[in-house]
């Protein structure tokens, strides 16, 4: 059986899955809006469309040219607050534990004070997690959460196979600060206690890809291979598309597509 938002949120052992599968139950939205654009006012004004429809928000924050942590962070937190939706920066950490301990709660961006979840590769091994948890912990009173890559989107992506398989190891060492995976499908778990999210990159409901080695794949599609929140960026804001038509539009299809899910 598969279970509702709302049935998880009540059992979750992370207070920020826990938190967001709440906040999807009560908005009715599964929508992860991936908002890659390089000046603070572009990523404020959009996220002020988008914000009715998200239950999340995915920031690069280093591509944001003017940045500063007053004028870009703290209007990004009242957003967050006026919209209800949450913060996941796709920081993608991929080195020894004491490195990014520091590049988590240290440099400009300050990542683990104001990012509910972020991700990192399993590449070097569980020192990352432990690593990040403590930046969390020695950082910031509020909950945090981390979402390990186990499969990306792109054109001959090497993260597939055993390297999938080693990945989700991993991400059994923390059952608190780990709340699951960035995938294409579903990664399992379940029968060993596991409640991971699965948030999936790479959907498109008008494009097939990009030049760049981009694949799409539908909402249906990734609904039905067990992503809980699809993550979207230029089908809802690229050229010539308007955030508050794209935004109902993928918010729609994926709640409809989860509602089938549940019914099923
Ligand atoms: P798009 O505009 O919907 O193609 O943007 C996709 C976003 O998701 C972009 O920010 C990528 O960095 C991110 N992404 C991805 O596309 N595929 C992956 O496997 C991972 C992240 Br992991």
């Amino acid at each position: 059986m598969f279970k509702s938002y709302g049935e998880r949120a009540e059992a979750h052992p992370s207070n920020v899955a826990s938190r967001l599968l709440k906040l999807m139950e009560s908005k009715q939205t599964n929508l992860c809006a991936s908002v890659d654009v390089t000046k603070t006012k572009e990523l404020l004004e959009l996220l002020d469309k988008l914000g009715p429809f998200i239950c999340l928000v995915k920031t690069h924050i280093d591509i944001v040219e003017d940045f500063s942590y007053e004028s870009t962070i703290v209007p990004l937190l009242e957003l967050s607050k006026k919209h209800n939706f949450m913060i996941f920066e796709d920081r993608k950490f991929a080195d020894i534990g004491n490195t990014v301990k520091l590049q988590y709660k240290g440099g400009i961006y300050q990542i683990s004070k104001w990012a509910h979840i972020t991700n990192a590769h399993g590449v070097t091994g569980s020192g990352i997690i432990s690593g990040l948890r403590q930046a969390a912990e020695e950082s910031t009173d509020e909950p945090r959460g981390l979402l390990m890559l186990a499969e990306l989107s792109s054109k001959g992506s090497l993260a597939y196979g055993e390297y999938t398989a080693k990945t989700v190891e991993l991400a059994k060492s923390d059952k608190e600060f780990v709340i699951g995976f960035i995938a294409q499908r579903d990664m399992g778990g379940k029968e060993e206690g596991f409640d991971w999210l699965t948030m999936t990159p790479g959907v498109g409901l008008d494009d097939k890809g990009d030049a760049l080695g981009q694949q799409y794949r539908t909402v249906d599609e990734v609904i039905k291979t067990g992503t809980d929140i699809i993550i979207v960026g230029r089908g809802l804001f690229g050229k010539g598309r308007d955030p508050l038509v794209e935004g109902k539009r993928y918010r729609d299809a994926g709640w409809a597509a989860y509602k089938q899910r549940v019914a099923n």
